[in-house]
């Protein structure tokens, strides 16, 4: 399956009704340098957890010096706006950056299958949660061009569903510059770890992303973003307060674009 592009307006549409959308040339070509270099300096200096391999920082809206003007972007928040239907959104606490990072099918609000019957983060039965509208939905920014080697994949319409099976698995290719949003409930998988010696495996290496995510402004994105917040915190070894007292100005950016800051609540 190939995938499509969509005009700003609809991405609204789009999210609702296939859980996911690209929006294109949303970063310029000296941003996504400035990102990318960051993000690698970071892990090059030894910063950041290791995941099966894989580099990965938490909270990195907070941890990755300079960074933060990439989680609280113009473009990203309008894209959040757009594929949330509304200007009334709250940043979840949640901003991860990755190098080299692989992930199999799943759900970021949490899932039956991770055997919690009460689906995650949401704290909700299935039978209440994979029903309506978007209400906490994912931004992630590849910094590089996404081929079929190293691309993140969805299972569209997955979001109204809470079985982890994909029925339509989707190559999302993109431009670098170009940004995919998701509706957290959404069914998706990163790239797929080649066999030990593949050549796939330098490109998987040099393969950098990030991801923020936002909701509507309400209870259920609170309720998502405290126990989102509780497993970041998990994952640095951090309490609460650590995280918080840590400042990458992503707060003061996000405040002066009217966006809550649940964090700081
Ligand atoms: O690496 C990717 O493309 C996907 C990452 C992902 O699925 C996640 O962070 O939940």
């Amino acid at each position: 399956m190939t995938t499509t592009y969509v005009q700003p307006t609809e991405i609204a549409d789009r999210v609702t009704t296939e859980g996911w959308a690209i929006a294109k040339n949303r970063l310029d070509a000296d941003e996504i340098h400035s990102a990318r270099t960051l993000i690698a300096a970071h892990f090059q200096a030894g910063k950041g957890v290791l995941l099966n391999g894989a580099k990965v920082q938490p909270a990195a809206a907070h941890f990755v010096p300079g960074l933060a003007w990439l989680y609280a972007h113009p473009q990203i928040i309008e894209v959040a706006r757009a594929a949330l239907g509304t200007r009334d959104i709250a940043f979840t606490g949640h901003s991860d950056a990755h190098q080299g990072f692989t992930l199999g099918w799943h759900k970021d609000s949490g899932s039956e299958a991770l055997e919690d019957p009460l689906c995650g983060y949401f704290g909700e039965s299935p039978e209440t949660l994979f029903q309506g509208p978007p209400e906490v939905v994912k931004v992630g920014i590849y910094l590089q061009e996404s081929t079929s080697i190293n691309c993140l994949r969805v299972d569209p319409g997955s979001h109204l569903r809470p079985h982890l099976q994909p029925v339509r698995p989707t190559e999302v290719l993109m431009e670098a510059g170009d940004v995919v949003v998701f509706d957290v409930r959404i069914t998706h998988a990163g790239a797929t770890a080649p066999y030990p010696d593949s050549p796939e495996l330098d490109a998987l290496r040099e393969r950098i992303s990030a991801f923020v995510t936002f909701g509507q402004s309400g209870e259920r994105t609170r309720h998502f973003s405290q126990a989102n917040m509780r497993r970041q915190q998990r994952q640095l070894g951090l309490s609460g307060e650590a995280v918080m007292t840590t400042d990458g100005g992503h707060a003061a950016l996000l405040a002066s674009q009217d966006v809550l800051v649940w964090e700081e609540n």
